[in-house]
């Protein structure tokens, strides 16, 4: 039976257009759906968007449209933006769409059929930003620590998820399963919330309709709408088939969700609890990463930093950007992103290591080889210890895929980039080249740089689709991604076979200058 895989990304809000935060866990999620696809895995990859709620609907209101034809438009903006860059998502959910309605309200009616709703009166203070009743913690000089706002009084009658029940054993599953939230800085923030209350109480889970209509009608309660997040991170069931799709539970079993460290408490706290008490296991993993900061500023429409995907294809060519944001992040901290950096990012990395690596390989083997993969004579120490280091990578960029750690990932495939480098200069096939006698040596140097350079563009498949096809398809091997496992085909070392035609092309990718 073959393995399965499932990512999720947020959904996110359509309040906004996708700026590098979205897009870079969009990216991970990609780039892991890649490489487990690439590992012979059964890979789900679920994306989406978040369409109900105060936020909404003010959104919507400002712009004078209907909620539904609001949604539409910017959902569809975030649709097209991972379509036109390459997003190889499985499904893209709407929390609007019929089949997640159901499936809240399927869900709903479980929780409740089993007593863990019930209705109460409740005042304190809402931020419309969060979509939820603050604490104190949560501000600082009576505003909305997050948001920058204040927040607004309201007491309301209202349904109650009893989530507090469940605390005892969340904190019991969270120091049996260490690794269920991870890197381990958020698991022990999540037993912090737990052990220290942080205002954690019984969650509202409705809205009156009397005073917000755009949401889930609760199945009980005609009265009321459904809270977006209890609604909101039901789209990950929903989204693999919950409650009757025969594919649910094979997926569900081997679902990985990927959130910034801002969803941390609905992720780490709400969404186990409401799994627990409807019955169904727990997500495998919940993968937290930081903040992109842009000029060590936060993000924000106002600071007009929002950097989109699509202008950064523009300008630097998508998998270039891709490839700064899943090296330069270490997953978990968070990083700042500036132009420079990822200039700087392009020319040493791709530009001058990987870039010089196949245009001297595949210029040398035009002229010394007649453009076809020489026949070696013979291996040395020398060629041992770049198959040695390609075996290597592989194993390592298995690994870190597995722990999410992408960046780990990348550099150990550029160690295997910088391993090949060095022994081109160390064999010098340019000046063997000039001695007749020494042409057996040549052949075996740039046999033995295709090969390396084979595995080296397998490996990277899953980051840098594009590149990975172009180095391919100049190494005469076309395709190749389609049918490769990895990390055995990378670590195999032995394509593409003597004689395959190569094609020198032009530079993979052109020195930049800073803006
Ligand atoms: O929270 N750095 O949606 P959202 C890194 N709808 N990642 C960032 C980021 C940044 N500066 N800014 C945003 C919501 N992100 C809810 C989610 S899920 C059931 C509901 C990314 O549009 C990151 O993944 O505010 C973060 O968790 C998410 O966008 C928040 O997206």
């Amino acid at each position: 039976m073959s393995r399965h895989y499932a990512i999720t990304t947020p959904i996110y809000y359509v309040n906004a257009e996708p700026h590098i935060g979205h897009t870079y866990t969009t990216v991970v999620a990609d780039t892991l759906a890649r490489y487990h696809r690439l590992a012979g895995e059964e890979t789900f990859f679920l994306t989406g968007t978040d369409e109900h709620g105060d936020k909404i609907a003010e959104a919507a209101a400002r712009d004078g449209l209907e909620p539904k034809a609001f949604t539409d438009r910017i959902s569809g903006i975030f649709r097209d933006t991972w379509d036109e860059i390459g997003i190889s998502y499985d499904r893209f959910i709407r929390t609007t769409d019929a089949d997640h309605i159901r499936a809240v309200q399927t869900l709903l009616t479980r929780v409740h059929d089993q007593g863990d709703i019930d209705f109460r009166e409740y005042e304190g203070l809402y931020c419309v930003g969060c979509e939820r009743f603050l604490t104190d913690r949560d501000m600082v000089d009576g505003l909305c620590r997050d948001h920058e706002r204040a927040p607004e009084r309201r007491k309301e009658s209202n349904y109650f998820f009893k989530m507090t029940r469940y605390f005892d054993w969340l904190g019991e599953t969270l120091e049996a399963q260490p690794d269920l939230i991870r890197p381990e800085r958020y698991r022990n923030e999540v037993l912090a919330m737990l052990r220290e209350g942080s205002g954690l109480d019984d969650l509202c889970i409705s809205r009156p309709k009397s005073r917000l209509t755009w949401g889930i009608e609760l199945p009980f309660d005609a009265d009321y709408v459904c809270y977006v997040w209890f609604d909101a991170l039901i789209n990950y069931l929903a989204g693999m088939g919950y409650p009757d799709d025969p594919a649910f539970e094979v997926r569900w079993a081997a679902a990985e969700h990927l959130v910034a460290k801002d969803i941390l408490k609905p992720h780490g706290v709400f969404w186990p609890t409401m799994l627990r008490a409807a019955g169904l296991p727990l997500y495998q993993h919940l993968n937290v990463h930081g903040y992109w900061n842009v000029d060590d500023r936060k993000i924000s429409k106002s600071l007009g930093n929002m950097i989109s995907p699509l202008a950064m294809r523009e300008q630097y060519g998508f998998d270039a950007f891709r490839y700064f944001l899943l090296r330069d992040m270490s997953f978990g901290l968070d990083a700042s992103f500036t132009e420079e950096a990822l200039v700087t990012r392009i020319n040493a990395d791709l530009a001058n290591n990987l870039g010089n690596l196949v245009s001297r390989t595949l210029n040398m083997t035009a002229r010394y080889c007649d453009g076809q993969v020489p026949e070696p004579d013979g291996a040395g120490a020398e060629e041992e210890h770049v198959r040695d280091a390609s075996v290597e990578a592989a194993r390592a960029v298995d690994e870190h895929m597995r722990r999410l750690e992408p960046n780990r990932a990348l550099a150990a495939i550029f160690a295997l980039v910088d391993a090949t480098n060095r022994y081109v200069d160390a064999r010098a096939p340019w000046k063997a080249a000039k001695d007749e006698a020494r042409m057996g040596e040549v052949r075996t140097t740039l046999h033995t740089c295709c090969q390396a350079l084979h595995s080296i563009a397998l490996l990277l498949g899953p980051f840098v689709p594009d590149t990975a096809e172009e180095i391919l398809a100049r190494l005469g091997c076309s395709g190749a991604l389609a049918s490769a496992r990895l990390p055995d085909t990378a670590a195999a070392f032995d394509a593409p076979a003597p004689g395959t035609s190569t094609r020198k092309g032009e530079a993979l990718f052109p020195r930049v200058e800073a803006p």
